[in-house]
């Protein structure tokens, strides 16, 4: 406890961004093909939706209502979402809303591109960044003395200037205010969210506006009578708990507050490679057991394949659990020498998961590869002693 009257040692206001480009590979497909711009335009499609070049120097686009397939869309431009076309629909549903929408193949390689370039461009401006995926970022500005806004004008001009595309972004006083901010005007947005806007803007938003909280946390909240971010934050601690388990609980509760101290994650070398999904309907471990079997097993061929694209291999191999009354239970390992092989992680992954109870239904199943090594490092060390096995136990703290 300070002395009466001594200062509070309080940590200064942090002043945290989150960047996130606007219908980002539609736009990115915009630059290639400026006429289409103001029309609805879908990303989806493959090699037989390219744009053919006719002799008279015109283009003939693909249109959704001659699409036939299982392709789903990745994006589409505002004025398509207006029509009700959105992420992650199927085409031909999408098909039916916007028949005259143009439909363009995906091009990965220029989307990379593109996220490069936005990535470098803020960089120079402000080089405190979290990396989070192919069209967002954080930005850590608090070091910066320029007023926010300002600054929060030129990260946005530095975007355009090195990109032609427009973005948007939120400064708040952390990642879970920024990012919900990020979306609050888009496209081409520029949030500041202070003290006061907790209530005035972000209470009001649907739960599943907070980046953690999916569709199934979602309903089940609903179901508890918990609709909007304020009826979260009113609700009582104890109640949060007993429905949601102890620590995704607190973490609802806190989160419905604005609290968020995590900080940004700037290196980019990464601390763990993990692999993780959350199943269509909850499995149990018994009658499931040949389903669960095969999905642990591809999380762990793919957590292998990442780390070999990546040349690392690690010694830590951990589980995580979600059950469906959503307490998160997490097992690891560790072994005497780093490891990339399927095999081998589906081991050690099998052995962490022998010490949890398998009793009730699961909803995510997770396995993770952490204390990493580059591959040419880990070579030089000796051979393993596989029998060696150092335990630790924890339940974890969610959620990113
Ligand atoms: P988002 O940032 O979620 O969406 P967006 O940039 O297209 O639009 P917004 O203006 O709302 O930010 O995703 C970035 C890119 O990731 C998006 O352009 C395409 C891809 N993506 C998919 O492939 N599938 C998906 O379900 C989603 C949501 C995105
Ligand atoms: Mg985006
Ligand atoms: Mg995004």
């Amino acid at each position: 406890m300070p002395a009466a009257g001594a200062p509070r040692d309080t940590p200064p206001q942090r002043r945290i961004a989150h960047l996130d480009m606007d219908a980002f590979y539609a736009s990115v497909e915009l630059l290639r093909y400026p006429e289409l711009r103001g029309l609805p335009v879908v990303i989806g499609g493959s090699r037989a939706q390219q744009p053919l070049l006719l002799a008279d120097g015109e283009r003939r686009f693909a249109r959704l209502r001659d699409y036939a397939g299982r392709g789903v869309i990745t994006t589409a431009t505002y004025e398509a979402r207006a029509l009700g076309v959105f992420s992650a629909m199927g085409i031909m549903k999408a098909a039916r809303l916007a028949p005259e929408a143009i439909l363009l193949p995906v091009d990965f390689a220029a989307y990379r591109h593109y996220s490069r370039l936005f990535k470098a461009a803020v960089a120079q401006v402000a080089p405190q960044i979290e990396d989070r995926g192919i069209d967002e970022i954080y930005i850590d500005l608090s070091a910066l003395a320029e007023d926010t806004r300002a600054l929060a004008q030129r990260i946005k001009d530095a975007v355009r200037a090195a990109t032609g595309l427009s973005c948007s972004i939120c400064v708040a006083a952390n990642k879970l205010l920024a990012k919900i901010g990020s979306d609050l005007d888009k496209p081409d947005g520029l949030t500041l969210l202070n003290a006061a806007d907790l209530t005035q803007r972000i209470w009001p938003l649907a739960a599943r506006k907070i980046n953690g909280i999916g569709p199934k946390a979602s309903a089940r909240l609903a179901a508890l009578g918990i609709h909007c971010i304020g009826d979260l934050a009113q609700a009582d601690a104890t109640f949060l708990q007993q429905h949601f388990g102890r620590s995704y609980g607190r973490w609802l509760l806190a989160a419905a507050h604005g609290i968020d101290e995590r900080p940004l994650s700037t290196s980019s070398e990464p601390k763990s490679i993990s692999r993780e999904t959350t199943f269509e309907r909850d499995l149990h471990p018994r009658a499931d057991r040949q389903t669960l079997g095969g999905i642990f097993t591809a999380l762990c061929t793919q957590v292998a394949e990442d780390l070999r694209r990546k040349a690392y291999q690690g010694r830590t191999i951990g589980v995580k659990l979600r059950f469906a009354d959503f307490q998160t239970v997490t097992r690891d390992l560790t072994l005497p020498a780093a490891i990339d092989d399927a095999q081998a992680i589906r081991r050690a992954a099998g052995e962490c998961l022998r010490r949890v109870p398998l009793d009730r239904r699961l909803r995510l199943l997770g396995v993770r590869v952490s204390a990493l090594s580059t591959r040419r490092a880990a070579a030089d060390r000796a051979p393993a002693r596989q029998q060696e096995l150092l335990f630790a136990d924890s339940v974890e703290t969610p959620i990113d």
